[in-house]
């Protein structure tokens, strides 16, 4: 891969469908308002920014993109809410990620809600099947309808994606169940348990606990963190993943609700502003980052106080591992 591309491509994805609220569809809004452009421009990176996906339930559910013919008008499945809508969305921000890193461009994808981790990771996969992935997160995000309680996509990405020669969430799953995620068929890109990386888990669901002891994924939990401090945590993750292109999935419910409260499952005891940084900082002077994330950010859910200050923190942090340095 292109060890240092000179060109970040914006990609917004206003995605909602994957959880339960309005409001995650405006964090690509928020962030370009708040000055995202000229930071990264500061920053040293020409920048290609671009309209946001359109992810308006007429165009997703249409064959043509169009709006004209609604291909998709089934119930959802079981544990599957808005299952055509984020199997669209999905697909179509695979394509542009995929279509981004072919021309050597550095995707950074503003969410929307988690869900489209399937999107961007398929994409991804799809140019770099090596790909180490660097999930910040209070969450595991690693059900499949078969497993979720909520039956919201947000919480399923990697469930959904994961593969493993024995029994992985995925395994056996038959995509055709879900409309929406054709693109997804049985030859699609997977990820191999050993290319993942958790950083910041406290809120895992009985399910995914025992997946990720199964599958023996590389897991830093908030307790990690306060026993070997955020410094040794990262060594470890990066080494856990030598070698590989990277990419960042940062979800901003990761860092504590004190100062992140404009999200819409927080969890209480997250990351420090300093630890929230340094995983941001660490990963940039790796030199291997080549895509990233930013998501759950909804500016709908607190105060605007809280709003303001979410926002600028995810602002803050990505300009922390697009390549700002202290000196
Ligand atoms: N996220 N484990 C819960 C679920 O509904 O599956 C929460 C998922 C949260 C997802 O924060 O991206
Ligand atoms: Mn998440
Ligand atoms: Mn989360
Ligand atoms: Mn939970």
């Amino acid at each position: 891969y292109t060890k240092y591309p000179r060109t970040v491509s914006i990609i917004g994805a206003p995605m909602t469908y994957g959880q339960p609220y309005v409001g995650t569809d405006t964090g690509p809004k928020m962030l370009r308002e708040k000055g995202l452009r000229p930071k990264l421009t500061k920053l040293g990176w020409r920048v290609e920014d671009m309209p946001d996906l359109d992810f308006d339930p007429k165009t997703l559910l249409s064959s043509d993109g169009k709006g004209d013919t609604v291909v998709s008008s089934q119930r959802d499945p079981p544990n599957a809410k808005n299952c055509a809508l984020v199997g669209r969305g999905s697909s179509l921000l695979a394509d542009v990620v995929e279509s981004k890193l072919r021309k050597g461009f550095f995707p950074l994808i503003v969410g929307g809600d988690h869900s489209i981790g399937l999107g961007s990771l398929t994409g991804i996969l799809r140019v770099r099947p090596d790909t180490g992935i660097i999930w910040v997160d209070a969450h595991a995000d690693l059900n499949t309808p078969h497993t979720s309680s909520s039956g919201n996509f947000h919480g399923m990405p990697l469930g959904l994606l994961m593969n493993h020669p024995d029994n992985g969430p995925a395994k056996n799953f038959d995509f055709s169940t879900l409309p929406g995620f054709e693109f997804l068929d049985q030859q699609g890109p997977r990820i191999s348990p050993e290319q993942l990386v958790y950083v910041g888990l406290r809120d895992v669901d009985p399910a995914e606990r025992i997946w990720i002891q199964r599958l023996g994924i590389k897991t830093f939990t908030m307790t990690d963190i306060d026993h070997l401090g955020i410094g040794r945590v990262m060594d470890e993750a990066l080494a856990h993943l030598k070698g590989r292109p990277l990419h960042l999935s940062y979800d901003i419910d990761s860092v504590d609700p004190m100062l992140a409260p404009a999200t819409g499952t927080t969890v209480r005891g997250g990351l420090t502003y300093r630890e929230a940084h340094f995983v941001a900082e660490f990963v940039a002077q790796s030199g291997d980052l080549a895509s990233a994330e930013i998501v759950e950010v909804n500016p709908s859910l607190s105060s605007d106080d809280g709003a303001n200050e979410t926002v600028e923190l995810g602002l803050q942090l990505i300009t922390s591992f697009m390549g700002k340095s202290i000196i």
